[in-house]
């Protein structure tokens, strides 16, 4: 099972391809802990034999970017200022988790 965390915006890409390619998904919308914006998870449940393509899939449709963002902080010592400072993170990509499946029916 590939279990990957994408961008909402390559969502469409990928589901397309990787049904195009025979595999089944399933989407799952999520949000990121860190920015808290809304992103992706996708359920992918594939033979072992077919995770590196899987994999490759996601790698030629999940093209990482740079985003300045601004995380608001407490100045220390209060709870009522606020310091605004800027930081650049990466945000499209994939986190990708393989994981072993125990057992898996349709009944
Ligand atoms: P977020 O948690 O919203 O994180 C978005 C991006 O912010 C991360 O991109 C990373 O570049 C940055 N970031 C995250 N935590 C940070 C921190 N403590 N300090 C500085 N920068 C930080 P990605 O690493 O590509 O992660 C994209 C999304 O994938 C994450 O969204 C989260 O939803 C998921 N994710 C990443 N690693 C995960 C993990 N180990 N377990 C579960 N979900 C994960």
């Amino acid at each position: 099972m590939v279990v990957c965390i994408i961008s909402n915006k390559d969502s469409k890409e990928l589901l397309t391809k990787i049904i195009e390619k025979g595999y089944s998904a399933t989407k799952l919308a999520s949000t990121g802990g860190f920015l808290k914006e809304g992103n992706t998870t996708l359920l992918i449940g594939v033979p072992a034999e077919s995770i590196d393509e899987v994999i490759e899939i996601i790698s030629s449709v999940c093209e990482a970017r740079k985003r300045i963002i601004t995380p608001i902080t407490a100045l220390p010592g209060t709870t009522e200022a606020f310091m605004p400072f800027t930081m650049e993170v990466t945000v499209g990509g994939a986190t990708i988790f393989v994981l072993d499946v125990e057992k898996h029916m349709k009944v």
